[in-house]
């Protein structure tokens, strides 16, 4: 009855959410890029408007599942140029491909017309020499949401409190002269072999990547919804702090049965992942993603982004509060005053200084001594949390 009620309900919020949305896409072939060494980059590109200057990777197009989509490409460009939208199963006429679909010239605009399809993540690129436009610059993501809730992965998902998109890509400077990325069909010159410098996340690399706002940046218990998508010519191994406790639910636009525990993910070119974080305790570190190349498994280079999930101040939600434990250090045994509290069970947790959780386990008391057995643990740092629904209580020992 449960489910019949649900779906009555879905089907209700689905037929009245559903409407057409019109997104505009913009070429060009006029951008430059700045890289991590100072290099410019010359690069084509989509924007959202005529005002905003050309941005590697494109902007995110949003869509509403179930919504009829029509994209207005305006190709304000001196070559031809399409839109293909990765993922998403659009009919023929419309999936950008050239030879079965229809490329855009100059100053023309082609209109791309779908349904926006399953809650997932999704790419679009020009598919107009095709390798050579992509490597130009000329991708972005599509995201496509439920229509009851913008913090829902897809009806009867998962909720989640922020949501990160990191889109993996790389740049070979030598297919960026105007000859190359200027030919035409037909009239293609020889490509230098595919060999890049610059190994980028949205956009950015190394010292670029850690002063950008590229990052998963929460409070502790948020859910944080990561999408992973990988438009270059590299496999990504991408690696997550175990005290994240990732969780890969869905791959391509479709969800997993069960949650896909695992702390690192290989991302191929043009799949794309979602994957849920979050942690208990405020933690502090970094999500790697590794660029292995497709020809021979070498591994060509690695960035980080950074992971900051803080303590909720200033909420009033949760108190914290400093714990006071003895022996400290110690080698055996940890005692500490249980604090008074109205529910008889505090959840108790020990952190190693990688955030990496040691110990976890229920205090079922209010008040007294507690002494807890840390004999296992090896010499080092230590976080100890105790939390109840109102308070979190911690404490730093050190294991001699
Ligand atoms: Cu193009």
């Amino acid at each position: 009855m449960k489910h019949l009620l649900y779906f009555i309900l879905a089907t209700f919020c689905w037929t009245q959410a559903s409407s057409q949305t019109e997104l505009l896409l913009v070429g060009q072939t006029y951008g430059q890029m700045e890289m991590h060494d100072g290099e410019q980059l010359f690069t084509f590109g989509y924007t959202a408007d005529y005002d905003t200057p050309m941005y590697v990777p494109g902007p995110t197009l949003h869509m509403i599942e179930g919504d009829s989509v029509i994209i207005d490409f305006h190709n304000s460009s001196m070559i031809p140029h399409t839109v293909h939208l990765h993922g998403l199963d659009v009919d023929q006429a419309n999936d950008g491909v050239p030879q079965t679909s229809f490329s855009v010239p100059h100053q023309e605009h082609g209109f791309y017309h779908l349904r926006a399809p399953h809650p997932g993540t999704y790419l679009y690129h020009c598919h107009f020499l095709s390798s050579i436009h992509v490597q130009s610059g000329m991708y972005g993501l599509v995201i496509v949401h439920p229509a009851s809730d913008p913090n829902l992965t897809w009806e009867g998902g998962y909720e989640f409190d922020n949501d990160f998109s990191f889109l993996t890509f790389e740049f070979d400077s030598d297919w960026h002269s105007f000859a190359i990325l200027n030919q035409t069909m037909g009239d293609e010159a020889i490509l230098p072999i595919f060999d890049p410098e610059y190994f980028m996340i949205n956009g950015a690399s190394e010292q670029q990547l850690a002063d950008s706002s590229v990052g998963v940046y929460s409070f502790v218990n948020e859910v944080n919804h990561l999408r992973l998508a990988n438009i270059g010519f590299c496999a990504n191994r991408v690696s997550f702090p175990a005290a994240l406790d990732a969780r890969i639910i869905a791959s391509d636009g479709r969800p997993f049965d069960e949650p896909l525990l695992a702390d690192s993910i290989w991302v191929l070119p043009g799949e794309r992942y979602d994957v849920l974080v979050d942690s208990e305790v405020p933690f502090s570190g970094e999500i790697i993603f590794d660029y292995v190349s497709m020809n021979n498994g070498e591994l060509l280079n690695t960035q980080a982004i950074e992971v900051e999930i803080e303590l909720a101040i200033g909420t009033n939600e949760l108190a914290i509060e400093s714990l006071e434990v003895f022996p400290n250090p110690t080698s055996d045994r940890l005692s500490f005053q249980v604090p008074e509290n109205d529910h008889m069970r505090l959840h108790f947790q020990v952190y190693d200084q990688a955030g990496k959780q040691c110990i976890s386990s229920v205090i079922s008391a209010s008040g007294g001594m507690c002494n807890i057995d840390v004999s296992a643990l090896a010499q080092g740092s230590y976080t100890l949390v105790l939390s109840s629904e109102s308070t979190y209580y911690h404490a730093q020992f050190v294991i001699d």
